[in-house]
């Protein structure tokens, strides 16, 4: 059992002679960056200000501590920490090491990290004092590095997994993706020339940095890539995100649609007229809320549609008003494939998206849950689009069961595992429930035995089974029965047709 599933030789070496694989690891990348632009800033974070050379020789002698700590490479180590200079730091250095970085978000509390170390058989666990939860593996603060003497060490291959990021986007419970460095450096290269960056951009990296949106797409890779600045800030809201924008000159960054409207909603004290763009992605964005952008925040909007499996779109800096608005953007490569079929899986006008590329995986780590992927490689994205006459997708919904909670990703299963593990509960169903701020919450229908808890109790329980916040259900409600489906599973259509006609009669 390999733990990544390879593209197949007839592709790999395509990729390669169109140059989009170079044979360059983060290690050798970043080292490149510091050559070029070794004294220009390339993070900002509260006091922190690191030059590229700073970053270069931080992760050289944090990769010689590390491997004196007896790390080594392939080892998985579940990074979890907040939007700080260290998580650079870090990185960096197991990428030089040639050890994984296994992407944890901020708001992932035990049941998470427990998950991720446990699915990635990782060895480690680093994390920030405030951040910090009860972890299986032996845990490392960021303030309190081994840095040590750097040192020749013998680094990855290009073609090697680079890091392991959790699956927001398929069916079911949240997997492993393995991205090398050949694949993910190209999609970091090809969206920073996408988005026009340069040595003057500045970039705000207000969503959490290890997810796949603000890490490179283009993000703080694709900035770090043109030599511009990253800056970071400590949390998405107007009142830590305005000032960082007027005092470091931000001419980028990143939201999920929930905060573009409080960041249009909010009374500003601040200047942004240095504020170009808005990226807006991960969830879907109205076209009646995409055209305030533009009038109520004097920037540029620009739709991200992307998954941290591969793909990801952009609408262009030339594209007309209107695509920009009613759009999701278009793929970044040439070579990326599309498929829009039906349910047999016959091309179809609006249909399931079906993707491959030079920077889709072809497979979950170890081979997780290959039926995500057809035959032929293509990975089955779960989302419903129709492409335009100008080849821009638009998201028409989904096919996959999935709560996008404004950006973050709720599987239905985790939750629905974790409320059948309370005493009181014989059975459960976690749906949607459509929401004007965040698109979607999640309801929980449940099904008492015993005694009934109450909605308040089942809320709580979530939380102390160690599951982010995110994940513990908006509402609760309790159930006699489950409507069924003619073979008797649960039907959830009709769970959320009793919630959208407000639950009157049975459900
Ligand atoms: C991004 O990545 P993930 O892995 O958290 O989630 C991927 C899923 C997609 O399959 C789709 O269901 C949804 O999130 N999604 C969107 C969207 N962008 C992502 N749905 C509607 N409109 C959009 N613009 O979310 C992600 C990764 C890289 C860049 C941007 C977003």
């Amino acid at each position: 059992m390999s733990d990544h599933t390879p593209w197949p030789e007839e592709f790999a070496s395509a990729y390669r002679a169109l140059g989009y694989w170079r044979g360059e690891t983060f290690g050798q990348w970043l080292r490149e960056l510091a050559r070029r632009h070794g004294t220009r800033e390339a993070v900002v974070a509260g006091d922190v200000r690191l030059t590229y050379a700073g970053l270069d020789h931080a992760a050289d002698r944090l990769a010689a501590g590390l491997a004196d700590h007896g790390l080594r490479k392939g080892e998985r180590v579940v990074v979890h920490l907040p939007n700080d200079a260290a998580f650079f730091e870090v990185v960096f250095a197991l990428f030089r090491l040639g050890a994984l970085p296994v992407f944890a978000l901020p708001a992932h509390r035990g049941a998470e990290i427990a998950h991720l170390a446990g699915q990635s058989g990782a060895t480690a666990y680093v994390t920030a004092r405030d951040l910090a939860v009860e972890s299986p593996v032996p845990t490392l603060y960021a303030d309190a590095l081994p840095y040590a003497e750097p040192r020749e060490l013998d680094g990855p291959d290009a073609s090697d997994v680079a890091f392991l990021q959790l699956s927001g986007g398929s069916t079911g419970l949240p997997k492993l993706i393995p991205r090398t460095h050949d694949d993910y450096l190209y999609s970091v290269r090809a969206s920073a020339e996408i988005c026009e960056l340069s040595e003057e951009s500045v970039y705000l990296c207000a969503l959490p940095v290890a997810h796949n949106f603000p890490l490179s797409s283009p993000g703080v890779l694709g900035v770090l890539h043109a030599g511009g600045r990253v800056v970071m800030a400590p949390a998405p809201t107007p009142d830590v995100a305005f000032p960082l924008i007027e005092k470091e000159g931000v001419t980028m960054t990143a939201l999920v649609p929930p905060l573009a409207l409080v960041w249009m909603a909010a009374r500003r004290k601040h200047d942004l007229s240095g504020l170009r763009v808005l990226q807006v992605g991960g969830a879907p964005f109205p076209a009646e809320t995409a055209r305030r952008v533009g009038p109520e925040l004097g920037c540029r909007l620009q739709q991200v549609f992307g998954m941290a499996e591969g793909l990801v779109n952009y609408t262009r800096a030339d594209d007309p008003d209107e695509i920009v608005h009613t759009t999701q953007g278009r793929p970044i490569s040439p070579h990326d494939e599309v498929l829009i079929v039906d349910e047999d899986g016959r091309p179809a006008e609006t249909g399931e998206l079906l993707t491959r590329g030079p920077y889709t995986i072809r497979g979950y780590y170890r081979d997780a849950d290959p039926s995500a992927f057809t035959d032929d490689g293509y990975y089955r994205t779960g989302d419903l689009v129709r492409r335009t006459p100008s080849g821009h997708l638009v998201v028409e919904g989904r096919v996959k069961d999935l709560i996008n909670r404004g950006g973050e990703k709720v599987s239905p299963e985790e939750v629905e595992a974790c409320l059948l593990t309370h005493p009181a509960v014989l059975d459960a169903a976690v749906v949607s429930l459509l929401d004007p701020y965040l698109g979607e919450r999640s309801c929980a229908f449940v099904l008492p035995g015993g005694t009934p808890p109450t909605a308040a109790e089942i809320r709580a329980f979530v939380r102390e089974q160690g599951l982010a916040a995110y994940k513990v259900p908006d509402r609760v409600e309790f159930v006699t029965a489950f409507p069924t489906t003619g073979v008797g599973k649960t039907s959830k259509k009709e769970l959320r047709a009793a919630l959208r006609a407000g639950l009157r009669g049975e459900v």
